[in-house]
């Protein structure tokens, strides 16, 4: 499995912007979001539908880069509501994390970090699909969603770290069955948005970002399987895969908005 990118480039994330003009850009992100300049707004409420069918369709793959769950499955899980424009098709979700755990998260909430995040990378249903999606603007939403690290098991979780054996090399996806509804915090209607980019190359500034404050529980033994499973290879190199995150990136007078209910 072949890349033109990684996250182990000699200058680290910084270096994408040499071959990925886009990656220079103002709407970049992850970014770190301050509460206190966040602009109170009361969104509508999200509405989720299939997210907690199971998904017989869906398959979990290391691609490299993260361990990534696609949800081929029909009827496809859909997300609208939360200030969206129209419905947005779920694609798959993905996972950034560090070494220890003061970090790994991609966004930051008050100047700290998080020891993993989950993306739910959504499509508009405006296009066809996700490639043609991503050149529009609001093209995207992504569901962001920060864990932190207990003694407790998320038996939710289990999902994921049960198929990590067989996920140890990059590419050969294998069936995977989570239930997404229950991956997400309890109260999803309080979150911020904003307007900013993919985190990894073509970073594409296309996406609608919703954050949620409220970090979802996983015990350290869990995110201890994800450091230790996985292998990348950059240059030839076997390592393993952890520190898959972006560095911070500039607001530049962007709005952030806060959602409160
Ligand atoms: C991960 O993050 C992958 C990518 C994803 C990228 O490296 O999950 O997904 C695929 C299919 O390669 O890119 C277009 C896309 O979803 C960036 O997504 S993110 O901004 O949510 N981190
Ligand atoms: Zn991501």
């Amino acid at each position: 499995l072949t890349s033109s990118w990684s996250y182990l480039e000699p200058g680290g994330t910084i270096d994408w912007s040499s071959k990925n003009n886009t990656c220079d850009e103002t709407f970049q992100s992850p970014i770190d979001i301050i509460t206190s300049e966040a602009i109170d707004k009361r969104f509508p409420p999200f509405h989720m539908e299939h997210y907690s069918t199971t998904a017989d369709g869906a398959r979990i793959v290391n691609n490299g880069h993260t361990v990534e769950v696609h949800l081929n499955q029909s009827p496809a899980p859909t997300l609208s509501g939360g200030g969206l424009d129209g419905i947005y098709t779920a694609v798959q979700f993905h996972f950034h994390w560090g070494s220890s755990d003061n970090y790994g998260s991609e966004h930051f909430l008050d100047g700290n970090s998080f020891p993993m995040e989950m993306h739910i990378v959504h499509y508009s249903q405006k296009y066809p699909n996700i490639s043609e999606a991503l050149t529009k603007k609001n093209g995207l939403a992504v569901l962001a969603i920060f864990f932190e690290v207990t003694n407790c098991n998320n038996t939710e979780f289990q999902c994921i770290i049960k198929k990590l054996p067989s996920l140890r090399n990059p590419g050969f996806p294998t069936r995977v069955y989570c239930n997404l509804l229950k991956l997400l915090p309890k109260n999803f209607d309080d979150f911020f948005r904003y307007s900013g980019s993919l985190t990894t190359p073509p970073c594409s500034e296309s996406v609608v970002w919703t954050v949620y404050p409220k970090a979802v529980k996983i015990s350290s033994w869990q995110i201890n399987q994800l450091r230790t499973q996985l292998i990348r290879i950059y240059d030839g190199d076997r390592t393993v895969l952890v520190n898959n995150f972006r560095g911070l990136q500039s607001r530049n007078n962007r709005r952030i908005y806060k959602s409160i209910i």
